[in-house]
């Protein structure tokens, strides 16, 4: 039995969730997404993902087709009917049927879909070993071109840097932006500490707001750690003490190792794990 999938205003069976080949997501990538955990049934900061999401589809003139509380009705009986506990909800409004051509007005509605599913974690030896990432040479999309604060279904830009992480073995990449500063890595954002403070990359220099990003710097701040947000160098990420990244899937994850220099010890610092663990009991209910 396959799952079930919400497609347009119902539930229908995985083998006639179908679109067509007129879609503008997938002629042109005109759409958005968001990628939203569910921890004990619970669809996790639901709200914070509503937003981006029609934030998103402002910016790039796409009604989502639907209001936020059936949306949310939407995703819960999606959860419900793949009896989802723990697990990943891939949320999809694309542009739609129009012809074949640029112009995203000829296409009269969105099209909605969602995907209750499992998620691929990286396996559980990494967050204890850390993981290794290269710097890629495929620069962030610049604000003016695509900003990257829109969760847009063109992933060409990550996957391009994805692809070099790929052919160096490690499984992430670090990209930067024109300036040399670091933006984010190609599914997650970044995060260092140095002499007992935590530095992170401002939005501005070409990330996605990730909403893991924004509880983890709340979650810091709250133990005490003082957070700074300002630009980084690869300089500053080949000396820092402690690196690591944040995201809806990988959640706090350790990085060990970035274009051969070894951070630290070469092993997860004392702060990353801190925040690993302060962000598990915060997701699953207990803080
Ligand atoms: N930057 C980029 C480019 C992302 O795609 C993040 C940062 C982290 O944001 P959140 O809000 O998740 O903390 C993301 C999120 C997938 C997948 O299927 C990708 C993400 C999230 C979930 C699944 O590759 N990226």
């Amino acid at each position: 039995m396959g799952l079930k999938i919400w497609l347009g205003d119902k539930l229908v069976d995985e083998a006639d969730a179908k679109i067509s080949v007129f879609d503008h997501g997938l002629l042109y990538g005109d759409g958005v997404f968001e990628g939203i955990r569910v921890y004990n049934g619970n669809v996790f900061e639901l709200e914070a993902h509503l937003r981006r999401l029609y934030e998103s589809g402002k910016a790039i003139r796409l009604e989502i087709p639907m209001d936020e509380t059936r949306l949310a009705d939407a995703l819960e009986q999606t959860v419900q009917a793949n009896a989802l506990v723990d697990g990943y909800v891939r949320l999809v409004v694309t542009r739609g049927i129009g012809t074949l051509g640029l112009n995203p007005f000829v296409c009269e509605n969105g099209q909605l879909f969602i995907i209750a599913d499992n998620i691929q974690l990286y396996p559980e030896e990494l967050y204890e070993k850390g993981m290794k990432v290269i710097s890629a040479t495929t620069v962030r999309n610049h604000p003016l071109a695509l900003p990257p604060q829109i969760k847009s279904l063109n992933y060409l830009n990550n996957i391009l840097a994805k692809i070099e992480a790929i052919d160096n073995d490690v499984p992430e990449a670090i990209m930067y932006n024109r300036e040399g500063y670091v933006a984010e890595a190609s599914g997650d954002n970044v995060f260092t500490v140095k002499d007992g403070a935590i530095y992170v990359p401002p939005v501005e220099a070409g990330s996605l707001g990730g909403i893991t990003r924004g509880i983890v710097i709340r979650l810091a701040r709250q133990e005490g750690i003082e957070v700074i947000e300002t630009n980084l160098t690869r300089f500053d990420l080949y000396v820092c003490d402690e690196f690591f990244l944040t995201g809806t899937a990988a959640e706090v994850i350790g990085i060990v190792e970035i274009d051969g220099r070894v951070i630290g010890d070469g092993k997860p610092g004392a702060v990353t794990k801190l925040l690993r663990e302060k962000f598990f009991k915060y997701a699953h209910g207990k803080e």
